[in-house]
C-alpha cells in the first residue's frame, strides 16, 4: 500500500489498482482531497501492474461534494476540473465505488469514472442548488446525456438525493453489489470490464437522450412555469435550468463553458453566500458551549400531550410520525374526539396524496391513546403542555403535572411568549421544566425554538435537542425572555406594520413589500389567515385599533371572506376600499397627517428594528450565536433562505446602515428605534455579529 498524501492510499491488488480517500467527516473535495486523488489516479495510470482502478471512500460516505468551507476563499492545489481530466482520460478503466451519499463534486467525479458501482443503501445528487448553485464540476452536461432531460431538470432544481435502486433503473449506477461487500464487490465488477473489454465508456459521448430534447424549447417553457412558486425570488433554479438547456443545445465542451460562466455568476452573488452561511449556521445551532455532545440523555419512549387542539394535535404528529405513543389529553370528550378525528383526517389526507399507506395511518392512530385524565400521563417521559395561553392556567397545568408526572420525566411548556421559569417555579422540579415552542402547523413547520429555563438541567436540554433532531425539526436552543427569539422580532415588525398603515401606506402596499422581498406573505395578510378575531372579545372592545374596529364589522379575515382584504369564493384577496376608510378615518382621529411612504421606508421601518431587536437579544444573551436568530427566522417564520436570515441581511446592507437607519427613524418617531448598545458598539469597532 502506498500512502499518496495524508487522505488518499493507492494498494494494488493483482491487477486492479485501489484509490482510497479518507477524510472525515464526508470526504469533501478540499484542496488536499484533490491533491490526493490527483497522484493516486497518476500513479495508478503509471503502474504497469495496474488493469483497472476502483475509486472507494473510507468512513460513512462517498465524496459528499466540494469542501463549502472553501468557497469563497483563494484556491490552492489542483482544480477539480484537472482532477477529472486525468481520471476521465484513463487509459484504464475506472469504477467508482459508492456508499452513503455521492453528491455534488461527489456524483460529477463519478461520472467522469467509465462505471459506477454502488451499495443498496447509497444515494445521488445534485443538491448544490440548496446552497444557490449549480453542479459546476459537468454535472449539469453530463446528467441529461444519462437520465434525460426532464429528470436531470428535476434533479438539478430540486437537489433530491436519488436512492440506489432508482438510479441503477436510471442509468446513473451500472451495478449494485451487496451491501458491506462494495470494495470486494467493485474490484469483481472491474475484473469483468477487463475480461469482457469493456470499452472505456465517457459519458461525454453519450448523445441520444439530449438530442431527443432538441428542438423542444417547450420542455424548458413548460417546467419553468410549472415551478415558478417554488423558484420564486431564488437565482440558482434559473440557472440550473439553463445549464442543462446548454446541455441540449451546445456541443459538450461549449456546454461545459456555459456551466462555468453561470455557476461562476451565482458563486460570486449574495444568494449563494447566504445560502452556503444558512448550510453551516444550521449544523452550529445543534452545538451548545455548556451542554457538550457527551450530555448525558433521557429516554423518551412515551410523551404525553396535553390539549388536543390545532397545536396539541399537530405537536403529537411528530411523535407518532417517529414511531413514538403518545397519550393526547383533553378535558373534553367532544373536544378530544374533534382533536382525535383532525390527526385521523390528516393523516387520512397523506395518504390519498400517496404519501402514507393505509397501513401507515392505521399504525401512527395506533400509537396514540386519547384520554380525559392528566393521570394517565404518569408514566411519560416527557409531557408537552399546549393549553391556552394563560399565565394563570399554564401555573393550574403544572402544579397538576409535577404532582402526576414521574421523577425525571420533563416537562415541557408550548407556551409561545410566557415566562418558563415562572411557570417552572410552581413545581418542585424547575430543573425538568423546559419550553418546546412548536411553530404552527406544528406537524410541518421546521422550527421548534427549545426555551431554556434559568434552572433547566443540562441533560434535559441535550435531551430536548436529541428529540427535536429525531422528530425531524430544526432545533434551536434560546433564552428565556418576553416571545423569545423569533417572536419577540415580530413584534419589532408587526408593530411598524400597524405604525405604517396609519402614516400613509395602505396594508396591500406593506404586505406587497415584504413579499417581494421573499416573505411568503405579510403581515395583513397574515393576520387574515390566522384570523383576525384571535384574542379579540367583544364584550370588550373599545375601537382602540384599526384590527378592533375591523373586528367589530365583522370581518374577521379569510374565514368570512373579509379581512384587510376582501375575498372571493377563490380566497383571492382584494384590497377593500371599506378598510381603507377604516384606516383614513382612524388616522384624521388621530390626527395624523398622512403622507407618501416609499417602499424603501416601507421595508426600512420593519426590518431594521427586527435587525435591532436581535442585536439586544444577543447581547442579553438570549440567543448563543446571531446565525441561530437566522435559522429561527428561516425556518419558524418563512423569512427567504437566500437572504440567510435577518442577522446576515443586517449585515449584507451594512450594519453601519442599519444603524443611521435606527437614528434617523429615532429622531421622527421615537425610541421604538432607540438603537442597541451591541450595534452601536459594533458599528463603531467596524465588527459585525460573529464577533459580538
Ligand atoms: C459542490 O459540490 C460544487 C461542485 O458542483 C462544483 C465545484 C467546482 N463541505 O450534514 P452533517 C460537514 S457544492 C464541507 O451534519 P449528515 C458539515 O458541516 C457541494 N463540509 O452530516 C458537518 O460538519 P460539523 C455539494 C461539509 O450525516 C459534517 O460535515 N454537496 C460538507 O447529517 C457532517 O455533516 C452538498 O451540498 C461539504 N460539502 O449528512 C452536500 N458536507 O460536524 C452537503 C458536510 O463540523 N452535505 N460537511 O458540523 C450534506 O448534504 C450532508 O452533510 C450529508 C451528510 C448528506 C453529506
Amino acid at each position: 500500500m502506498a500512502a499518496i498524501n495524508a487522505v488518499t492510499d493507492l494498494t494494488v491488488e493483482g491487477d486492479i489498482g485501489v484509490v482510497t480517500l479518507n477524510s472525515p467527516p464526508v470526504n469533501a473535495l478540499s484542496a488536499q482531497v484533490r491533491e490526493g486523488l490527483k497522484g493516486a489516479f497518476e500513479a495508478a495510470i503509471a503502474d504497469p501492474a495496474v488493469q483497472a482502478i476502483v475509486l472507494i471512500c473510507e468512513g460513512k460516505t462517498f465524496i459528499a461534494g466540494a469542501d463549502i468551507s472553501e468557497f469563497g476563499k483563494a484556491m490552492t492545489g489542483p482544480s477539480l476540473q484537472d482532477v477529472q481530466n486525468t481520471i476521465e482520460n484513463s487509459p484504464k478503466p475506472v469504477v467508482a465505488a459508492i456508499h452513503g451519499t455521492a453528491l455534488g463534486g461527489g456524483l460529477e467525479v463519478a461520472l467522469v469514472a467509465h462505471y459506477r458501482v454502488a451499495v443498496p443503501s447509497a444515494k445521488a445528487g445534485l443538491p448544490e442548488v440548496n446552497i444557490g448553485l449549480l453542479p459546476g464540476a459537468g454535472g449539469t452536461q453530463r446528467l441529461p446525456r444519462i437520465v434525460g432531460v426532464e429528470k436531470a431538470l428535476e434533479m438539478v432544481t430540486s437537489g433530491q438525493h436519488v436512492p440506489a435502486k432508482a438510479a441503477l433503473a436510471m442509468g446513473l449506477f451500472d451495478s449494485l453489489v451487496e451491501e458491506g461487500a462494495l470494495r470486494d464487490g467493485a474490484i469483481a465488477f472491474a475484473r469483468v470490464v477487463l475480461a469482457e473489454g469493456r470499452p472505456l465508456a465517457k459519458v461525454r459521448h453519450l448523445s441520444d437522450k439530449v438530442e431527443a430534447a432538441r428542438g423542444k424549447p417547450e420542455i424548458f417553457t413548460e417546467f419553468r412555469k410549472a415551478n415558478a412558486r417554488k423558484f420564486r425570488g431564488f437565482l440558482a433554479p434559473e440557472n440550473n435550468i439553463k445549464c442543462i438547456e446548454a446541455a441540449v443545445n451546445l456541443p459538450f465542451d461549449e456546454g461545459l463553458k456555459e456551466e462555468r460562466r453561470l455557476f461562476m455568476e451565482l458563486m460570486t452573488g449574495s444568494q449563494s453566500a447566504a445560502q452556503r452561511y444558512v448550510f453551516f449556521a444550521e449544523r452550529q445551532a445543534a452545538k451548545i458551549p455548556d451542554v457538550p455532545d457527551d450530555t448525558p440523555t433521557l429516554p423518551i419512549k412515551k410523551v404525553g400531550v396535553i390539549g388536543a387542539g390545532t397545536m396539541g394535535g399537530g405537536i403529537s404528529m411528530n411523535f407518532l410520525n417517529a414511531g413514538i405513543p403518545v397519550t393526547i389529553i383533553e378535558a373534553k370528550q367532544e373536544n378530544l374526539d374533534r382533536g382525535v378525528g383532525i390527526i385521523r383526517k390528516n393523516y387520512e389526507n397523506t395518504a390519498k396524496k400517496g404519501r402514507l399507506t393505509q397501513d401507515d395511518v392505521e399504525r401512527r392512530m395506533g400509537l396514540l391513546t386519547p384520554s380525559m385524565h392528566l393521570e394517565d400521563l404518569a408514566d411519560c417521559d416527557l409531557i408537552i403542555e399546549a393549553v391556552f395561553e394563560l399565565m394563570e392556567i399554564k401555573k393550574e397545568v403544572f402544579t397538576k403535572l409535577d404532582a402526576i408526572a414521574k421523577p425525571g420525566a420533563i416537562l415541557a411548556s408550548n407556551t409561545s411568549y410566557l415566562d418558563i421559569d415562572a411557570i417552572a417555579a410552581v413545581t418542585r422540579r424547575p430543573e425538568s421544566v423546559i419550553g418546546l415552542h412548536f411553530f404552527s402547523p406544528a406537524n410541518v413547520m421546521r422550527l421548534l425554538e427549545i426555551v431554556r429555563g434559568e434552572k433547566t438541567d443540562k441533560s434535559v436540554i441535550a435531551t430536548s435537542m436529541q428529540i427535536g433532531k429525531k422528530i425531524g425539526k430544526v432545533a434551536v436552543l434560546v433564552g428565556n425572555c418576553f416571545g423569545f427569539v423569533g417572536n419577540r422580532m415580530l413584534a419589532q415588525r408587526q408593530r411598524e406594520a400597524q405604525k405604517l398603515i396609519l402614516e400613509g401606506a395602505m396594508p396591500w402596499d406593506v404586505d406587497r413589500v415584504l413579499y417581494e422581498f421573499g416573505l411568503p406573505m405579510g403581515p395583513f395578510a397574515m393576520s387574515d389567515l390566522a384570523g383576525l378575531d384571535i384574542g379579540w372579545d367583544p364584550a370588550k372592545t373599545s375601537s382602540s385599533t384599526v384590527r378592533e374596529v375591523l373586528c367589530e364589522m365583522d370581518r374577521r379575515g379569510q374565514k368570512n371572506g373579509r379581512g384587510f382584504y376582501d375575498y372571493d369564493e377563490n380566497r383571492v384577496a382584494k384590497p377593500s376600499p371599506e378598510v381603507e376608510k377604516v384606516i383614513l378615518d382612524f388616522a384624521e382621529k388621530r390626527q395624523i397627517q398622512r403622507r407618501e411612504i416609499s417602499d424603501q421606508e416601507i421595508l426600512e421601518r420593519c426590518l431594521y428594528p427586527m435587525v435591532n431587536e436581535g442585536a439586544k437579544i444577543l447581547e442579553e444573551g438570549k440567543a448563543i450565536r446571531a446565525s441561530d436568530i437566522d435559522i429561527v427566522w428561516i425556518n419558524g417564520y418563512g423569512w427567504p433562505v437566500y437572504r440567510g436570515g435577518p442577522m446576515f441581511w443586517g449585515e449584507l446592507v451594512g450594519l453601519d446602515k442599519v444603524l443611521a437607519g435606527m437614528k434617523a427613524f429615532q429622531e421622527k418617531h421615537g425610541d421604538d428605534f432607540k438603537p442597541s448598545a451591541l450595534l452601536e458598539r459594533l458599528v463603531a469597532e467596524g465588527k459585525g455579529f460573529k464577533d459580538a
